[in-house]
């Protein structure tokens, strides 16, 4: 039954973020904390001193996720979890993934000040590098404490200047003792902003998610020839960039040729020597393909793969072609989802059932626990970029929601 009467101090959530909003500010509004950096780095910091204004049992593991753990009860019962990612895009926003950081710490405020105590402990969470857009893929502390990804794999991984994920880990102090292990957890809830269209449109306030569908990431590299613009003919140039060009449409076109509820993109591309009288000799561009059913999204692979391959040979640019990164689509526990929905009711906020095409670390947590998350409304449905934008009401809401989310969890035996 929901203890009706508990909330969350609204100003205070949204202080807690206006505070968060001013590491890593840009000028357009937003927030730029990429992985690892000095701004991640500060956010860390101020997050681990809340942490430890409210007593709880702080733990830094090898990736540099920082647990803060409050005791139960029973403390050999497995916790409940909640949390998510205090990185953010190249220019982001100012709610994506810290909202699900300072949501928790909003909760356990607010268990502390009524001396709440519950039967199970619980354990609020910053994933590193939720975000896999300095250190390509997403999601890899939570994939490497899921046991899904590859510790060393993950340390190797380098940014565009060659900078090493582990090297930049140890500058900023995070490469933590805990081994990225995990541990039994009885429930795991992770709130967040829809980054989409949706609520907004049907005029709701709490999404469900049914499930994350599934991400699929791939590099490819092609080399031409570089040349002097003028004097070379158009005929027999081997020109990677025009070759990028027409496999970048393909990847656009896919979705139409494959039908169903698909996406995909090229979000990211380099190109060499970049100079406006050099013919270009080297590109890499990404792939990001997502749908609910993962056939489906590697189907559409082999597809536009083959196009890529006929391309490359009709330009005579040769490719090279990385499957970096892939993870199911990840169908939430229905009796924890329907808990979201069933709290929403009581607390009298509409609610809509719904599947996220954005990827979160509770697509791993999905592999080790039950999982389920709760969503606010995207203003304008947009997210990753500055305008990014959620109502302090909508916040406040989401936030009550998870509360008695957790609360619940973490009072059955
Ligand atoms: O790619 C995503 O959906 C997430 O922002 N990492
Ligand atoms: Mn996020
Ligand atoms: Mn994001």
């Amino acid at each position: 039954m929901v203890s009706k009467e508990l909330r969350v101090n609204r100003q205070r959530l949204q202080s807690t973020l206006q505070e968060m909003a001013k590491i890593g500010a840009t000028p357009g509004g937003g927030v730029q904390r990429l992985t690892l950096s000095d701004e991640d780095k500060q956010a860390r910091d101020l997050f681990v001193k809340w942490l430890k204004e409210l007593d709880l049992e702080v733990a830094i593991d090898e990736m540099g996720s920082i647990f803060g753990k409050r005791a139960g009860k029973n403390n050999d019962l497995a916790p409940v979890m909640s949390g998510s990612h205090i990185d953010s895009q190249p220019k982001g926003g100012r709610f994506d993934g810290i909202l699900g950081v300072m949501g928790p710490l909003e909760v356990l405020r607010t268990l502390d000040e009524n001396n709440i105590q519950t039967e199970r402990p619980i354990i609020i969470v910053d994933w590193t590098n939720e975000e896999g857009s300095r250190f390509a893929p997403a999601m890899v502390a939570s994939g490497v404490w899921a046991g899904a990804l590859d510790r060393d794999w993950v340390y190797g991984r380098t940014d565009i200047n060659g900078k090493r994920f582990e090297d930049e880990l140890i500058r900023i102090g995070y490469k933590g003792p805990v081994p990225a292990k995990k541990w039994p957890v009885h429930g795991y809830y992770e709130y967040h902003i829809e980054q989409g269209p949706l609520l907004e449109r049907e005029g709701k306030i709490i999404g469900a998610p049914r499930g994350i569908l599934c991400l699929h990431w791939y590099d490819v590299y092609l080399e031409g020839e570089a040349n002097q613009v003028g004097p070379t003919p158009m005929a027999g140039r081997h020109d990677a960039l025009c070759a990028a060009a027409e496999m970048i449409l393909k990847v656009n076109e896919l979705p139409e040729r494959m039908g169903g509820n698909m996406v995909a993109t090229v979000g990211e591309i380099q190109n060499y020597p970049n100079s406006r009288n050099i013919i270009p000799d080297k590109v890499h561009f990404t792939v990001d393909i997502r749908s609910w059913d993962d056939d489906h999204a590697l189907k559409a692979w082999e597809l536009v793969r083959r196009d890529f391959e006929n391309i490359a040979a009709g330009r005579g640019c040769p490719i090279k072609i990385e499957e970096t990164w892939r993870v199911e689509h990840s169908p939430f526990d229905e009796k924890m989802v329907q808990r979201i929905l069933d709290i929403a009711q009581e607390l009298g906020y509409s609610s809509l059932h719904m599947v996220s095409g954005a990827g979160h670390d509770a697509s791993y947590m999905n592999q080790v626990c039950p999982t389920a998350m709760i969503f606010v409304p995207s203003i304008g449905g947009r997210s990753h970029v500055e305008v990014e934008n959620t109502r302090w009401e909508d916040c406040e809401a989401g936030a009550n929601v998870l509360l008695q989310a957790i609360l619940q969890s973490a009072n059955e035996k």
